[in-house]
């Protein structure tokens, strides 16, 4: 069985840096089974009808040609993605840098085609959840090929995730993209380039800023991501993230209309299945969430 335990100095350049580069972390066969997976679910369009598939970019300009496709929770269509002994170990490993704590939270693939200057823009992972929120996480990014320059391997800021989430904007302005990049409050000349061989990853805080670059090479670009963090508690923090306000993502419209098609108990059954019971901030957000729910549903009654 394959091992991963991080060095004290490998911990000590994550807490500093907010990223590390791991080599030799997964076999082969667990990045070619990965492989195989997320070309499965991304070419049957898995998770489009519910909102989980979607392009980064604009999706008005044809869903068949993507610039960023990106399907998350994969893992809620193919169980065997948590079961694996990849997602135990990194486990382990965010557990080394979180605290014993740190459990499974989310798992994404992401596809560039090949030929396409759309790059990933600069982004924290933060900035995409509710501030009134602590998220505390660390990302595991799987390259599913080598990479580089050439086809877009990650780049992050040193020492970014030290200071606050920044001011992101939707790609290009546009309130349909559901992208997010951040402009400003950091120097690209800081950036980090991290090329990678198959069977390595990088790890960066939810905070850290991370780019990947453009696909000039003549295959499409996969990578599959897995998030840990320890249990969600209220920011200590009174912050707004405006960027996520008065989106209009097709991804949630396309989400509305799969609830609203299976109804309410698919979605119940998940919630109570995935609800963290031991976490007491956890009971107060769902007690007010279901007091929304009862308010909307008689104000809609009235
Ligand atoms: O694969 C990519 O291009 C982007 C991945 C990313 O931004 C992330 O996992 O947070």
């Amino acid at each position: 069985m394959k091992t991963t335990t991080l060095s004290e100095a490998q911990c000590e350049s994550f807490f500093k840096d907010g990223f590390i580069c791991l080599e030799k972390v997964a076999k082969y066969s667990e990045v070619k089974s990965l492989r195989a997976v997320g070309d499965r679910l991304l070419c049957e369009k898995t998770g489009f009808d519910q909102g989980m598939l979607f392009d980064f970019y604009p999706e008005g300009e044809g869903q068949d040609k993507p610039k960023l496709l990106q399907l998350s929770h994969p893992s809620h269509f193919e169980h065997s993605l948590l079961e694996s002994e990849l997602c135990s170990r990194m486990q382990r490993v965010a557990m080394q840098l979180l605290g014993p704590e740190a459990r499974f939270v989310s798992d994404s693939f992401f596809q560039k085609p090949a030929h396409t200057d759309a790059v990933t823009p600069w982004h924290q992972d933060e900035a995409f959840t509710d501030p009134r929120i602590e998220h505390r996480e660390v990302n595991v990014w799987f390259p599913l090929q080598p990479v580089s320059l050439a086809n877009g391997c990650m780049q992050f800021i040193p020492g970014s995730h030290l200071g606050p989430v920044l001011p992101h904007e939707p790609i290009g302005g546009d309130p349909t993209t559901h992208g997010l990049e951040c402009a400003t409050g950091f120097s690209i000349e800081d950036a980090v380039i991290c090329p990678l061989e198959l069977g390595d990853c990088t790890i960066h805080a939810g905070r850290t800023l991370h780019f990947a670059g453009p696909n000039h090479s003549d295959e499409p670009r996969y990578a599959y991501s897995m998030v840990f963090g320890l249990p969600r508690r209220a920011s200590r923090e009174v912050r707004s993230f405006p960027w996520n306000d008065n989106r209009k993502l097709s991804r949630d419209e396309r989400a509305h209309e799969a609830r609203v098609r299976a109804g309410f108990w698919p979605y119940l059954c998940r919630r109570v299945r995935e609800f963290d019971y031991t976490n007491p901030y956890e009971w107060r957000l769902g007690v007010t969430r279901v007091a929304r729910l009862i308010k909307g549903k008689r104000t809609a009654g009235e």
